[in-house]
């Protein structure tokens, strides 16, 4: 088990106490160590082999113990004693807006109400507003909020798919059997959420049913929903669904190519195909022949890559972020597809936190993870002084700040920090600090972090002002959305982004799997509009950075190119860029 995974299960168990009435500061204890894990640099295994996980800041016996045994067998026993105490149903409860544990627990003693269903026909009934704390109020957005969770229950963020994905897929990988294997999929086009997992893999008939084994035997399957000739289902711990197909090596590209979506895509392919007289199906072309009287035999079409079926529709090869049935396959006609910007193109990224705001690590720490990574730049851009819920700095502790990167960046070969801060857009649109303190920072990334229930004119004044601001740089996270908890606020994006590419403000690719904001389809309008894009990934651990990845995924979905892409700017270009 890897930190990410022990993280969600300390995490978890934080919540359980709090729900149990624990003492808040043994609950706290839980949640701070998911935090630290974030934090760890070094491979927990390896620490917790050597018996060092004690020494690690944060991690005290108890705690301790419950990592050990995660890592060693990937259970713990404490865990499962403090789950037994609870209906499953609970869980449920707390993914609804407003419904901490307190509530949750509250309600569960006092009404027996341990299901979404059981609360709604509470709050329906309207014996909710009666309960001490509760209200008319509550009891409205508890439904509203019971509306949300139903609507996006079926999907999960990206780094939970790809995390289950990732372990199962490796282990079938490494069977001899297999030829050629793939996660295909919505995972393989990197939607911002994904609703299952799709396995394609090739091998000979005779392996087949020892694929089929180990994958509905793997230690993450917790159920088997499914098993035929050529696909078996699961049902994988995290909770997310998970198909395998094994098909013949020949079918391979044509299965690949099928499963990787979109609907809408395949779709467009086929009526290619059938234009030419083919048919098209996951298991190959065919062409109906008739040439000898009365017979009905089939002809296929060989195609060894997904590269080849596409030319054989006449398409140059459509990148799998780009199949969504908006505009490739025209592109893809007249060779006109863009040439997708790359992970391997960026050299660095600008919003990140460290310990001076609401982050775990110091900016040496968060300076080495980022060269780890061989970028070459890292932005800082801690919250400002309103943000008081994150630890935001005052104007003295951004000088103090700045005098600590000067003394890294003097020390730093081929490397360099950069001054920047996430400003906090007020409700009138001004920024949080002074003009005289915005001048200090190399660059300011502005983002909304309060007062939400603006009307959308107002909402889209407020950021129209911030981009107007000559001392705002990026505008971040646009739209304010969580991905499967709450939409954005009501904002009109359109007139946002031609107001940036008036002037010349950079937007940012939020690249954080619960944002993933702004959204692909409109980078592709933003792009359109000479808008300049910097993926960043809003990371407040080391581990964070790596996030980048997934903002790259949206950065292909929106089209974008290495020249769209901020982050693929040497250090001298970016500090020219910021200069201006
Ligand atoms: P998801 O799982 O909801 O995030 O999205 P996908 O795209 O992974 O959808 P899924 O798992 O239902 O199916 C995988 C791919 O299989 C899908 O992208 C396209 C293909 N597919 C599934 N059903 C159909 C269909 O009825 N017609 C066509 N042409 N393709 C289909
Ligand atoms: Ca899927
Ligand atoms: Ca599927
Ligand atoms: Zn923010």
């Amino acid at each position: 088990m890897d930190k990410t995974q022990v993280a969600e299960i300390l995490d978890e168990m934080g919540t359980l106490l709090e729900l149990k009435g624990e003492n808040p500061f043994k609950c706290r204890a839980f949640h701070n160590a998911a935090r630290v894990m974030g934090g760890v640099t070094e491979d927990l295994k390896t620490i917790v082999e050597n018996g060092e996980i004690r020494k690690v800041k944060g991690i005290g016996e108890s705690i301790a113990k419950v990592i050990s045994d995660l890592v060693k067998t990937g259970k713990s026993p404490d865990r499962e004693s403090l789950k037994k105490g609870f209906p499953p149903g609970i869980f449920d409860m707390m993914k609804i807006q407003g419904m901490g544990p307190k509530k949750v627990a509250f309600l569960y003693k006092k009404m027996k109400i341990s299901s979404i269903d059981e609360l709604e026909k509470a709050a329906k009934a309207g014996k909710l507003e009666k309960l001490e704390g509760f209200g008319k109020k509550t009891e409205e957005n508890i439904l509203l909020g019971i509306e949300q969770v139903r609507k996006h229950s079926s999907k999960f963020h990206i780094n939970v798919a790809e995390n289950a994905a990732q372990a199962i897929f490796d282990t079938i990988k490494s069977h001899k059997g297999i030829i050629r294997s793939e996660i295909a999929g919505s995972l393989r086009r990197r939607k911002e959420t994904i609703g299952d997992i799709d396995i394609v893999v090739s091998a000979s008939k005779k392996d087949a049913k020892e694929i089929f084994k180990i994958f509905t035997t793997h230690r993450s399957v917790e159920r088997i929903t499914g098993e035929g000739e050529t696909k078996a289902s699961v049902v994988l711990s995290a909770g997310i669904n998970c198909d395998l197909r094994v098909v013949d090596d020949r079918e391979f590209p044509f299965a690949l190519n099928y499963f990787t979506g979109s609907k809408e895509h395949n779709i467009r392919v086929r009526a290619l195909a059938r234009e030419n007289g083919w048919t098209l199906n996951e298991y190959g072309f065919a062409i109906p022949d008739t040439g000898e009287k009365g017979r009905k035999s089939k002809k296929i079409v060989p195609c060894k890559t997904e590269a080849d079926v596409y030319k054989s529709v006449g398409l140059d090869y459509v990148e799998p972020e780009l199949r969504e049935d908006l505009g490739e396959i025209e592109a893809a006609q007249n060779g006109k597809l863009p040439k997708l910007v790359t992970y391997d193109d960026i050299r660095g990224t600008f919003h990140c936190h460290t310990n001076y705001s609401d982050g775990h690590n110091t900016l040496a720490e968060m300076a080495a993870g980022a060269q780890k990574l061989g970028w070459e730049y890292l932005g800082i851009a801690d919250h400002s002084k309103v943000a008081a819920y994150a630890n935001g700095l005052s104007e003295d502790r951004v000088k103090k700040q700045h005098k600590e990167i000067d003394v890294l960046n003097a020390k730093f070969k081929n490397f360099r920090l950069f001054k920047g801060s996430e400003v906090d857009i007020l409700t009138n649109g001004d920024m949080d600090f002074n003009d005289k303190t915005l001048a200090l920072l190399d660059y300011v990334v502005a983002s909304v972090h309060s007062n939400f229930k603006l009307n959308e004119a107002d909402m889209t004044k407020r950021i129209l002002k911030a981009v107007k601001n000559k001392y705002v740089t990026i505008i971040g996270h646009l739209t304010g959305r969580l991905l499967l908890e709450r939409d954005g606020y009501p904002l009109n994006q359109i007139e946002i982004i031609n107001a940036a590419a008036d002037h010349g403000k950079i937007i940012e690719i939020n690249a954080h799997p619960m944002r993933l904001d702004l959204d692909w389809r409109m980078v592709k309008y933003a792009i359109s509009k000479g808008v300049m894009i910097a993926i960043n990934p809003d990371s407040h651990v080391v581990n964070g950075l790596t996030d980048v990845k997934y903002g790259v995924g949206i950065a292909r979905k929106g089209w974008c190119e290495k020249k769209d892409i901020l982050n693929t700017r040497t250090t001298k270009q970016v500090a020219d860029y910021f200069g201006r």
